[in-house]
């Protein structure tokens, strides 16, 4: 099969250039039939799309004071979402903070992503009905959970891989490695999906590590490696989905490296142009963009006009507006919620620590 052979041509010699299906000009280095239909070409565009209008309205939310810190991802939809789509609905996904273009394509309700960066505790439990962890914000350390959910379908005998979501930074973090070698003695089905955006906050990539690529560190353990170009949403459903199968084949976990650019800042409270050209950067990414080069391949093969685009702009809109201000109109959160959710039975100094806020919202007025 050209796919495998091409992954493997990858994954055994690592170099600077990666896998890629779908060209920044929107058109196939190799054929997707049998791989990806009209509907799911149709339908990563849909996503895609979703994805970047609501994390352009999250971030006006927080620079409106209506939302707390918040971590965009535009840029990065091809990869979140090109991934996510090659999973089954049996598989488990263990986020970390960037990872809402993913959960949401998987199904997660955008009101929970809204609820978790308005500092609300029911947005970060995770979404159990989709096999979703709660977003890890410790670096690194999800990928261990990733591989013991891992061993457990394997000692259960269930037919589901985990996928860990992570970046660059993450890699040079023990948890990293331990998850690698842990996964790859016991040959886990486990996916270790590492958008390396170039950057960890203000860290360029040169500076992590000595690595050229981070694809290649599978080779240390014996694992595959696949280094994708991460803005082509068909390479990364091809690699994650190969993946996959290999890891329900019984061959062990793959390092898919998916070479992305996030536009924007870290977070909210970053600003970019105090650590890299954001003109010059901006200009050489732009013209890969995962949207605009799965817009391009659409309209050639007749999938896509303009009166589609403005309908799905307008749906965008209103189905965002409507998750907003579902959540806008909560009461608001309750402090003592901090105190729920860690342990089952409180320990004394947790229990301690509730009393006395409580002693102080009665003096503030902010509690009968
Ligand atoms: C264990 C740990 N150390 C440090 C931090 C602080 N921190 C938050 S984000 C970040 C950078 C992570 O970069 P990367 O893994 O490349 O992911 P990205 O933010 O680019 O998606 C760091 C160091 C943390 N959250 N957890």
């Amino acid at each position: 099969m050209i796919i495998e052979e091409s992954l493997r041509r990858i994954s055994s010699e690592p170099h600077e250039d990666f896998y890629q299906v779908l060209t920044p000009e929107g058109e196939l280095l190799i054929p997707i039939d049998g791989m990806i239909d009209n509907s799911l070409a149709v339908g990563m565009y849909r996503h895609m799309v979703y994805a970047r209008t609501f994390d352009r309205k999250c971030i006006s939310l927080q620079r409106q004071g209506r939302m707390g810190t918040y971590a965009p991802f535009e840029g990065q939809e091809a990869a979140q979402i090109g991934s996510v789509l090659a999973l089954s609905d049996d598989d488990w996904m263990f986020p970390s903070y960037r990872e809402h273009a993913a959960t949401v394509t998987r199904g997660q309700p955008l009101q929970t992503v809204i609820r978790y960066w308005k500092g609300r505790l029911d947005g970060g439990v995770g979404y159990r009905e989709k096999h979703i962890l709660p977003p890890s914000v410790p670096i690194a350390t999800h990928l261990l959970h990733a591989v013991g959910a891992a061993w457990a379908s394997r000692i259960r005998h269930e037919a589901a891989v985990s996928i860990a979501y992570f970046g660059d930074g993450a890699t040079s973090e023990g948890d990293f490695h331990e998850s690698l070698n842990f996964a790859g003695v016991n040959r886990l089905p486990v996916i270790f999906l590492c958008q390396n955006n170039g950057y960890a906050i203000s860290v360029p990539f040169n500076k992590q590590s000595s690595s050229r690529t981070i694809a290649q560190r599978a080779s240390a353990y014996d694992i595959e490696g696949i280094r994708v170009d991460g803005n082509d949403v068909f390479g990364v459903y091809m690699a994650v989905s190969e993946a996959r199968k290999r890891a329900l084949e019984g061959q062990g976990p793959t390092l898919v490296e998916a070479v992305t650019f996030r536009y924007g800042a870290h977070t909210t409270a970053d600003d970019p142009k105090k650590y890299r050209d954001q003109e010059e950067l901006l200009a050489k990414w732009r013209k890969r963009d995962p949207i605009h080069r799965l817009r391009r391949f659409l309209e050639r093969e007749d999938l896509w006009d303009e009166r589609q685009e403005s309908q799905l702009a307008a749906d965008c809109t209103e189905q965002i507006d409507q998750a907003i201000s579902e959540v806008l109109s909560l009461p608001p959160e309750q402090p003592e919620a901090m105190f729920e959710h860690v342990y089952a039975e409180a320990p004394w100094h947790i229990a301690e620590q509730r009393e006395e806020l409580n002693r102080i919202l009665r003096k503030d007025g902010m509690q009968s």
